[in-house]
């Protein structure tokens, strides 16, 4: 892989900390970033750049909102953490907001994805127990092949991928897998009647931005309910207007019996999760089962409230939506062997490209960083792009011929 860092002695100096202090564990794009507004950010030789990850879609509501940074400074001049020992005069409003906002009867607050997605499964063990019947420690809970779900012993435990896991055992029991997409799968694993819940991402976002074929969530659906399994939507990434929905699950009309919710809950300025059920499921865990010291803290309950009104003030959905139409309608224009396929739904799309005279997506992402735009590759050969959804219609287009030159110069 070719690794064209920047001269500057700027960025050197702090890709060379990172280096020297930091853990090892992750391969960023050779750019160091210090500020950002709306869709750019500027890297410290004060170059701007199209930001096309969002942070993993954390930052859906532009960088640095002025409403939702505002709730956060208020708010952290008066009370910023109490724990849960006691009561705090944010939590209640932000509970019955967030309740009505996504037609749950409760929440439960936490702070990341994984945390979140471990909160679900906690739940939907408790469930089969208290409510299904299972008998004990017997419950499954069923899961996807080539899932993303976070990082923790039990959520890699229920991970397909290699590296995820490798080294990383003994697992978690009492997850069933099967393949993405396949509906003759799932009705053929819900047979066992110790499944408790399907834990499934409408749109598989780390798998390279897999969109799923229509029909197959309300199907699969419908399909737990005729077993009285929960269907479980993780949707960390895909909700909160990316894919042009306020949920993924609404493309299909499908309403998750647990759904998970995390990154643009805050649009990108915290750490805030939350669980969302109805009671017959969240009343089964009871006081000391289960929490944070950090879940729904005043700043993250004040930043939420914000950042989900920002979502529906500046229609972020509906400009998902037709963002996305002119995105994916724009890049399969562009005439390049590399190209080989664009897919997506909403702001949330991946390119595949085939490698050419030694040159892969890491390289295109490279060329698209010097021409001022951030996009990261997975998987060696899919580059995903997830802009903020605050984009205007001419920003895209600019950033679309980018994109369009930087692909063109391995011509
Ligand atoms: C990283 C991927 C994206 C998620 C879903 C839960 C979580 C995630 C559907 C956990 C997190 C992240 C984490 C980030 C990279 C990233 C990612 F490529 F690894 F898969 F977005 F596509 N459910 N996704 O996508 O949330 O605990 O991180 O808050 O660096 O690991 P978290």
């Amino acid at each position: 892989m070719e690794e064209t860092v920047k001269t500057n002695t700027a960025s050197q100096a702090a890709i060379a900390l990172e280096d020297k202090y930091g853990a090892h564990n992750y391969h960023p794009l050779p750019v160091v970033l210090c500020r950002g507004e709306g869709v750019f950010m500027w890297d410290v030789e004060g170059k701007r750049y199209f930001d096309f990850l969002s942070a993993y879609s954390a930052v859906n509501q532009g960088h640095c909102h002025p409403k939702i940074i505002n709730a956060m400074i208020e708010q952290a001049k008066t009370l910023t953490l109490t724990s849960r020992a006691f009561y705090n005069d944010c939590l209640g409003p932000y509970e019955k907001f967030i309740t009505e906002y996504f037609g749950f009867d409760k929440v439960l607050p936490m702070n990341t994805g994984a945390e979140a997605d471990e909160t679900a499964l906690k739940l939907t063990r408790k469930w089969a127990y208290k409510v299904k019947g299972i008998a004990e420690n017997q419950a499954k809970i069923i899961v996807c092949e080539n899932n993303f779900h976070g990082r923790t012993i039990s959520i890699v435990s229920m991970s397909t991928d290699p590296d995820a896991r490798k080294d990383f055992g003994p697992f978690t029991p009492g997850f069933i897998t099967i393949p993405y997409n396949d509906l003759g799968a799932l009705k053929l694993a819900l047979e066992d009647s110790d499944v408790a819940g399907f834990l499934v991402e409408p749109i598989q976002g780390e798998a390279g931005v897999f969109v799923p074929d229509d029909g197959y969530l309300s199907k699969a659906y419908a399909l737990c309910k005729a077993k009285n399994v929960l269907f479980i939507a993780d949707e960390v990434q895909t909700g909160i207007a990316r894919t042009g929905k306020l949920l993924c699950c609404d493309h299909e009309d499908v309403k998750p019996d647990i759904l998970i919710l995390g990154k643009a809950l805050s649009g990108g300025t915290f750490p805030v999760s939350a669980v969302l059920a109805n009671d017959d499921i969240m009343l089964t865990i009871k006081p000391g089962e289960h929490g944070s010291t950090f879940g729904g803290n005043p700043i993250a309950a004040k930043i939420a409230m914000a950042a989900l009104q920002v979502v529906t003030d500046e229609n972020l959905s509906e400009r998902a939506e037709s963002m996305g139409k002119i995105f994916r309608e724009e890049l399969s224009k562009i005439k390049s062997d590399m190209m080989e396929l664009v897919r997506g739904k909403g702001l949330l799309n991946a390119i595949i490209i085939r490698p050419k005279n030694g040159k892969e997506a890491w390289d295109v992402c490279l060329k698209m960083r010097d021409n001022g735009l951030l996009a990261k590759p997975t998987h060696g050969h899919i580059i995903r792009f997830a802009p903020p959804l605050v984009i205007t219609e001419e920003q895209l287009r600019e950033a679309i011929e980018i994109i369009k030159k930087s692909i063109l110069s391995f011509e």
